[in-house]
Parts: C-alpha cells; sequence; structure tokens
C-alpha cells in the first residue's frame, strides 16, 4: 500500500509531464515577447496629443505646426472639456468622459487659449506657427 508521500510524488511527476514540450514543438511565448509583437502605434506625423489627468491639461501650452491634429484625451476619473476661451471656438469638445477623445486640426497660426467649462480653473493652450 502507497504512502501519502508517494501519491504525492506521483502527482508531481504528472504536473511535471504535462509541462514537458515535446522535441519540436515552438518555444513558448513569454509575457514579455507579446508585448514587444504589439508596440503602440507611433503617432502620426502632424499630430500631438493633450493628455487631461489630476484636473490639469499636459502639456499645459503645446506649440505645433499648421496643420497639426491635436487630440485631447480625458485620463481622469471626471469629465472634461476643451473649449475655446473666445468665440467663435476653435476648441470645442463638449463633454469628455473618462478614456474619450477629441480631434481638431489647426489650420490657421495663432495662439488659442482654452479652459474646462466643467473647471474653469484648468486653463491650457494652442500655439500654432
Ligand atoms: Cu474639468
Amino acid at each position: 500500500m502507497r504512502t501519502l508521500r508517494g501519491y504525492f510524488i506521483l502527482a508531481a511527476a504528472a504536473i511535471v509531464g504535462c509541462g514537458t514540450a515535446p522535441a519540436n514543438a515552438p518555444p513558448p511565448i513569454s509575457p514579455v515577447a507579446v508585448l514587444d509583437a504589439a508596440p503602440d502605434p507611433p503617432e502620426k506625423p502632424g499630430a500631438a496629443k493633450v493628455v487631461i489627468d489630476n484636473f490639469t491639461f499636459d502639456p499645459p501650452t503645446l506649440t505645433v505646426p499648421v496643420g497639426t491634429e491635436v487630440t485631447w484625451v480625458n485620463q481622469d476619473d471626471v469629465p472634461h472639456t476643451a473649449t475655446s476661451v473666445v468665440k467663435p471656438r476653435a476648441i470645442d469638445s463638449g463633454t469628455l468622459d473618462t478614456d474619450q477623445t477629441y480631434s481638431h486640426v489647426f489650420t490657421t497660426a495663432g495662439e488659442y487659449d482654452y479652459f474646462c467649462a466643467v473647471h474653469p480653473h484648468m486653463t491650457g493652450k494652442v500655439v500654432v506657427k
């Protein structure tokens, strides 16, 4: 009659046996390899990003060439907007919930001050040259 210890060794051997790959099998894919296979796409030319987080626009001042598409992405836990200070509003995102984005292509040089209509102390600027 086998002891408990004997059963344990048999079980351990079975687990190890299941984990042994056949000699001709491809190597297992490590999590690092999976990450390397799917990198973030590079930011396309003529594009720039403003991150909204912790009640701030980052960068607070963004300088871009004419023709740049600027995308605001709300990474905060609460809704925000990106809204031009002056009318007519070049920047007018409406309410952006968490992870929502708004994009605008700046076709005219100038300085575009904006703020968050929900939290007016949040301000930012896009300088288009
Ligand atoms: Cu806000």
